[in-house]
């Protein structure tokens, strides 16, 4: 099928953690109370969520800023903080999720219901109950809430047309999808209006869309390279409903119900699997009186040719395209068909298995930027985190980030570029001294 391509650019923040208490005990008759500083709570995750009622990236134009909530603070009497919920954003099957920076993928998403976690949420801060030891009965040490993820992401969709419009030229497939969806084809009355296929997204309400195509009009020996060709049958391969148009009328002097044999003729001379599709049968153009007449009799002649070829009896709808009557009926039955039907592919194909790509794990723990003859910039996720994470309030948590400093092995990696002490550290756009 021709398709064209959705993007949206979207900006997801994970909750941040709770940040974990410094407390003590004052109970009646406990006189040096312990530490009693509860964990903060876990921030929520971003986390998308296939929803199969969706085909299109159209709701993420208005809506670019998904942000999940705070995990909860710890409190005292140890008590911990409660977890955020997480934020689930729903996006259509098919959508492609990419980190718009590296354009690292992260999630190919194509099953109902099927779930990546885009940004995670920061764990929350541990309370000074935690930091107890022997030496250190009663710290006054506690950590603040992990920062929550934050990723700008770049959605693509594939554009898959689920319905096509199909039949012989002018019978009024594209007055009908020009009156259906978003789409503006040309309609004119003659043959061939229409060179390639326009697709348009059909909005039943807020949860139920569906894209539907019209197709160049198809004729006798399409299959073989007549008229527009075997190009346009090919255009049908990838779509799941073939909404079969018939100018019940017979504006052009053509019997309906040769219409009708004459292109399943043709699918079925390009490719029996064709018929396997699900097919709707449209008699458009019904404000004529000569449509009425032949209705009776068209029906008639449908049941005959499927009983005869074996196949199941379509439904057929009665519309007026040019006066937008019976529309609503057949796009309920439509989209009923989209949401029950499996795509039927023209060669027994292997079912592709959905991929799962991780987040990227964190990079190099930090660098340093001499960026003055005694002024140096710590930068990196871990270390940046990691004070985000200190609680500057209370000495005891400052000496603490200093071991962590040291540990990471940031004194050696700042005395071995150069640095003195006196000199001046900018962390996270904070400035410290260097002391060595
Ligand atoms: N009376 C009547 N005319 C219609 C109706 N729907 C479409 N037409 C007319 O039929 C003619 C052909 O319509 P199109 O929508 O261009 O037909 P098409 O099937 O897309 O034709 P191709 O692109 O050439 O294959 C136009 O003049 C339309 O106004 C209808 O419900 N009633
Ligand atoms: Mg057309």
């Amino acid at each position: 099928m021709s398709t064209f391509l959705d993007y949206a650019k979207v900006n997801v923040k994970a909750g941040k953690g709770g940040d974990g208490m410094v407390a003590f005990r004052r109970e009646k008759y406990i006189p040096d109370g312990g530490p009693a500083g509860g964990d903060g709570g876990k921030g929520g995750d971003v986390i998308f969520v296939v929803d199969e009622g969706l085909r299109t990236l159209m709701d993420f134009r208005y809506n670019r800023h998904f942000k999940a909530q705070n995990g909860e603070n710890g409190m005292s009497k140890n008590k911990f903080g409660a977890n955020a919920e997480d934020l689930l954003v729903a996006v259509p099957p098919g959508t492609i999720v990419r980190h718009s920076e590296t354009d690292a993928l992260i999630g190919d998403l194509t099953e109902d219901g099927q779930k990546v976690t885009v940004a995670k949420g920061g764990r929350g801060g541990r309370g000074n109950t935690r930091f107890a030891t022997h030496k250190n009965p009663a710290p006054s040490i506690s950590e603040k809430g992990e920062p929550g993820q934050e990723f700008e992401l770049t959605l693509e969709l594939k554009l898959l047309a689920d319905v096509a419009l199909i039949g012989y030229p002018s019978v009024g497939k594209s007055t009908l999808l020009s009156v259906i969806s978003n789409a503006k084809p040309k309609v004119a009355d003659y043959q061939f209006t229409t060179l390639t296929p326009n697709l348009g997204v059909v909005k039943l309400d807020n949860q139920r869309e569906f894209v539907v195509a019209d197709t160049p009009g198809l004729i006798e020996g399409a299959s073989q390279g007549v008229g527009l060709g075997i190009d346009f049958l090919r255009h049908i391969e990838r779509t799941n409903i073939l909404l079969h148009i018939i100018d019940m009328a017979g504006v052009h002097g053509r019997e309906p119900i040769d219409d009708f044999k004459n292109i399943m003729g043709e699918l079925t001379a390009y490719n029996e699997r064709l018929l396997l599709r699900p097919m709707i049968i449209v008699a458009n153009k019904m404000d004529q009186e000569q449509a009425r007449e032949n209705l009776p009799d068209f029906m008639e002649a449908v049941k005959a040719y499927s009983i005869e070829h074996e196949i199941a009896i379509p439904e057929i709808f009665e519309i007026s395209a040019y006066q937008k009557k019976g529309l609503t009926s057949l796009l309920e039955r439509t989209y009923e068909m989209v949401q029950e039907l499996d795509f039927v592919p023209l060669e027994e194909e292997e079912a592709v298995d959905f991929v799962h790509y991780q987040l990227e794990e964190e990079q190099a723990p930090f660098e340093i930027h001499r960026l003055d003859a005694d002024y140096y910039l710590i930068s990196g996720e871990k270390i940046e985190k990691l004070f985000a994470m200190t609680n500057m309030a209370h000495d005891e948590s400052i000496q603490r980030f200093s071991r962590q400093m040291r540990s990471m092995g940031i004194d050696q990696a700042l005395r071995e570029a150069g640095a003195q002490s006196g000199d001046t550290i900018e962390l996270s756009g904070y400035q410290f001294e260097f002391m060595d």
